[in-house]
């Protein structure tokens, strides 16, 4: 059930509609001119990249909110599309490298993991919990509310009927929270939803919090395994070229361990890299970022320090 050894596709998303900032579709060309691809048959990898995916035709010229949720309509056609390639790769036993592009990008990468494999768990690497209803958001940004979808709980869109409920509660862990709307902590106590946040990251220190991760989603540690990696988990001083810089993430260290613990697991079946936004913050603040978004893939798909 698990992908072939060592093939990968690195499906590039230049897609920003999930939020407001400009720049966050310039992520995936970035990663692959650092030499991503490369990289990553270096390390043994068979690797597909037939281009970055193209959205235009399918963005919709105008897409008035609906409710408050911002440019509806483009992001839900994308996400379907996007969770056609990802399943896709999945099926021909590909392990699908996504580039962001923003979060609510997820519905598709999830989305198209739990197609094939419907019984994969999530853990979800982020400062925000991404959890928000169209309902409980204040913004009506939908990187805010992928989870949502995803879980079934969004309410009725008819825009976004294509997603079906396939993430169950207990097959979804965070690492990383520190910046969690009110509405949103509610949502994760009522569903039971499971999340380390940094003040567990500090308690128990980030080899033991992955191991507690893993007990919660995969306790016998045969599920597949989707990872979900928001780069502004990582602390801004380590990745300050993104949208919504948080004080107090993941050191360096924590975050490629996380990916590295993960890879050990050999349940690994798709990762998401997210919200790389090479407009925002300085050429050296950019060029570092990249560069940790590219060690961060490396690690989940098995370099190691020896
Ligand atoms: C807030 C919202 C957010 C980034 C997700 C923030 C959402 N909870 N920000 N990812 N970078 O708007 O729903
Ligand atoms: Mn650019
Ligand atoms: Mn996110
Ligand atoms: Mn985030």
């Amino acid at each position: 059930f698990l992908p072939d050894p060592k093939s990968a596709a690195i499906v590039g998303c230049p897609f920003s509609g999930g939020q407001a900032k400009i720049g966050v579709d310039h992520g995936p060309i970035h990663l692959v001119k650092a030499g991503l691809e490369q990289q990553l048959k270096d390390l043994g990898w068979q690797v597909q990249f037939d281009g970055h995916h193209q959205f235009e035709e399918i963005i919709e010229e105008s897409d008035p909110p609906i409710g408050n949720m911002k440019n509806p309509r483009s992001v839900s056609r994308v996400c379907e599309s996007v969770a056609g390639v990802v399943s896709g790769h999945a099926r021909r036993g590909q392990l699908p490298v996504v580039l962001g592009g923003d979060h609510s990008l997820a519905m598709g990468t999830v989305g198209g993991t739990l197609e094939v494999y419907p019984n994969a768990c999530v853990i979800w690497i982020d400062a925000h919990a991404d959890i928000n209803t169209p309902k409980t958001s204040d913004s009506g940004n939908i990187h805010g509310m992928p989870l949502a979808f995803l879980l079934g709980i969004a309410g009725n869109v008819p825009e976004f009927a294509w997603i079906k409920p396939v993430l169950r509660a207990n097959r979804l862990v965070y690492i990383g929270l520190r910046d969690v709307d009110s509405a949103e902590k509610r949502i994760l106590k009522e569903n039971g939803i499971k999340a380390f946040s940094m003040h567990e990251v500090d308690r128990h220190g980030i080899g033991k919090v992955v191991e507690l991760a893993l007990d919660a989603v995969n306790p016998n540690r045969d599920l597949p395994i989707h990872l979900s990696f928001d780069v502004d988990a990582l602390d801004p001083s380590v990745a300050p070229s993104t949208g919504t810089p948080v004080r107090g993430g993941l050191t360096f260290r924590e975050g490629h361990y996380i990916c590295e613990a993960i890879h050990e697991t050999g349940l690994l079946v798709a990762f998401d890299l997210m919200e790389v936004n090479p407009r925002l913050a300085d050429a050296e603040s950019v060029r570092q970022t990249v560069a940790v978004g590219c060690s961060l893939v490396r690690a989940a798909l098995g370099e190691t320090l020896l």
